[in-house]
């Protein structure tokens, strides 16, 4: 089996010769840390820096007084940790909270891949940054960059022990895949350079990584909460007689597009087969070495397994993947999927103890005049014996918490009003924005900074259309590369430009379908003035048990269908 790229007529993205000349994944980056000159580093380190779950950025609102006063760039790196299935001690929390004061910008982002992001580290405080963690077993390594992600797993094991096996798995395999290169102790954590001693060698990925991010996520049904339709690669937990029997395999998802580029899309995962629990790593590995070896190594923009498989049919895949894993898939198992929000409020673990799910707008943790939740859940963390749990929807679940301290939680919760988050509406509790400006170089919209108003818009929509309650998902992102997957939102919103959105519609609430375009450009005001009535149209006009994605798939997106094929039909053919 070649752990080459294929051979290609085509010349390699420029990514492919920074990864091969970079002596896995050092390239310069020791030395530029200590060039003071400039808060930033190279080009080429910077797409290096990915791989160690640093991206280099800068406030994007302060560009142009800089460009005025012919200043360099507010630069500041961002830092995404490595927390498969989003699982995290109270110490982590400890340490992570003072970070976020001391090296960052005083607040914690909770992802839509469920781990933290810090913004605004200056170059200088990047290494003790990464040595804190460490020093509580936290990494960044391999968070971004052209290797397997954060891994995602249905964050609560308390709930069952098909919930802990499933961890183990997510954990298992994140391990698994991990790079072996020493560069990253080397360059942010060991004191001095280590010269010679054993050369790298990456087994499972080859000196040139993938040709692009790969995303693996693990689902239990009911429960699609962590969007095992979107992932590169995704595991669905089958559990028959209350035991892990194995999974049913998807490959393929993935999000990410261009606007105008026909030859970029969203696309939801193909169903491969089943396995069994132990055939877990094989099949991993299968899939990743398929990608390694046939993903598109020329150009970026077509490099995600999506693409390999689209390009090559899911047959060709699956043969592949056969013959790389040394079995045979068996014939998908069944399953449903009813429920995608976090749990809110209380509830009963299987062990006894309980768990305390907090929605948190946009997974943003951090301290505002009457509004201290970075404190509470410092505090909370002080006393807690169990731990947190990151969610998919960039909430936290404080979990294991044993009858003597419920109270104790509880209390820290109310004297902080964080009670009443879980008290919102249904459109807020599932709603998700991507974070955009200003730390997201690839902004064309604000998205964090304008939910909050559009929610509030929508609630009024909501209330006069007696829809307080009703599970609705939003999901915004300032531009379409989809970073909280807002192409399976039944209201999706995607950045153009500023103060301008692509509107989608109509996915279906479990995550199982994708929406439609519905208006190529809209600002805020626009896309309330044609949601309202759709809104009011759907208090009237639902059938029982109707979800908002389908109502509308089923009349508003269908009569425009309707419409456009009609006029189509009666235009003259040389119109
Ligand atoms: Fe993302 C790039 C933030 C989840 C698709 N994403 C970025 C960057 C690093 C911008 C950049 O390249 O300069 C963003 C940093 C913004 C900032 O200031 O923090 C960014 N992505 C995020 C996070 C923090 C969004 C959030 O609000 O939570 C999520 C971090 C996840 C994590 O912890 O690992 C995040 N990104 C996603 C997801 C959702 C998912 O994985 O479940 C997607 C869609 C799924 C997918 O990958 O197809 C996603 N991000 C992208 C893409 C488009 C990839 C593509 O195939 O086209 C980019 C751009 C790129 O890679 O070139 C991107
Ligand atoms: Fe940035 Fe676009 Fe991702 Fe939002 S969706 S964080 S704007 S890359």
């Amino acid at each position: 089996m070649s752990s080459e790229p294929v051979a290609t007529t085509k010349p390699l993205s420029a990514n492919e010769g920074i990864k091969s000349a970079s002596n896995f994944l050092r390239g310069t980056i020791a030395q530029e840390l200590l060039d003071t000159s400039t808060g930033a580093i190279s080009e080429d380190n910077g797409q290096l820096t990915k791989f160690h779950g640093l991206y280099l950025q800068d406030d994007r609102d302060l560009r142009k007084e800089r460009t005025k006063l012919k200043q360099e760039k507010a630069y500041g790196f961002m830092l995404r940790v490595r927390l498969p299935g989003g699982h995290c001690t109270p110490q982590q929390w400890l340490v992570l909270d003072t970070i976020a004061d001391k090296l960052a910008n005083q607040s914690l982002r909770l992802t839509t891949r469920q781990t933290f992001q810090f913004h605004g580290v200056l170059k200088g405080n990047l290494r003790p940054l990464i040595k804190e963690l460490d020093k509580v077993l936290l990494d960044s390594i391999a968070a971004c960059g052209d290797v397997n992600r954060n891994v995602m797993a249905a964050p609560n094991p308390e709930r069952s022990p098909v919930h802990q096996q499933v961890h183990g798995h997510a954990r298992a395999w994140s391990q698994y895949a991990l790079p072996h290169t020493k560069a990253y102790h080397e360059i942010w954590i060991d004191d001095q350079l280590v010269a010679g001693g054993e050369p790298d060698v990456e087994p499972l990925y080859g000196p040139t990584y993938l040709p692009r991010k790969f995303k693996v996520g693990f689902a239990i049904p009911p429960s699609n909460d962590i969007d095992v339709f979107s992932q590169d690669l995704g595991f669905i937990a089958v559990v028959e007689s209350n035991q892990l029997v194995g999974y049913n395999v998807v490959v393929g998802g993935g999000m990410g597009m261009s606007h105008g580029n026909a030859e970029t899309y969203p696309r939801l995962a193909d169903l491969l087969g089943f396995i069994t629990p132990d055939q877990v790593i094989a099949l991993g590995t299968a899939v990743l070495t398929t990608q390694r070896d046939f993903g598109d190594r020329t150009n970026r923009k077509h490099a995600r397994l999506k693409y390999t498989i689209a390009d090559r049919g899911l047959i060709w895949f699956k043969e592949e993947v056969e013959k790389r894993a040394g079995f045979t898939l068996g014939a998908i198992r069944r399953f449903e999927f009813t429920a995608i929000q976090d749990p809110h409020g209380w509830h009963q673990g299987v062990d006894g103890t309980s768990f305390y799910g907090l929605h948190i707008l946009s997974g943003r943790i951090k301290d505002i005049p009457g509004w201290k939740m970075k404190t509470a859940l410092r505090e909370i963390a002080k006393v807690h014996t169990g731990d947190f749990r990151l969610t998919a929807s960039q909430n936290l679940i404080i979990s294991g918490v044993t009858d003597i301290q419920k109270p104790v939680i509880d209390a820290i919760l109310a004297r902080h009003g964080l009670t009443k988050e879980n008290l919102q509406s249904g459109l807020r509790l599932n709603s998700l924005s991507c974070v955009a400006l200003p730390t997201c170089g690839l902004a064309l919209a604000e998205s964090e900074r304008m939910l909050p108003d559009l929610i509030e818009r929508f609630e009024t929509v909501l209330d006069e259309a007696g829809l307080r309650h009703d599970a609705i998902s939003l999901r915004v992102t300032g531009c379409p590369n989809g970073c909280c997957r807002p192409y399976l939102a039944e209201i999706g919103y995607v950045g153009k430009a500023p103060g301008k959105y692509a509107l989608y519609l109509g996915a279906k609430y479990n995550g199982t379908r994708l929406n439609k375009l519905f208006r190529q450009s809209v600002t805020v005001d626009e896309s309330l003035a044609l949601l309202g009535p759709i809104i009011k149209r759907y208090a009237l006009e639902r059938t029982a048990g109707e979800e908002f994605g389908d109502f509308c798939t089923r009349t508003i997106l269908a009569e425009e269908a309707a419409a456009a094929a009609s006029a189509a039909s009666v235009a003259p053919a040389n119109a």
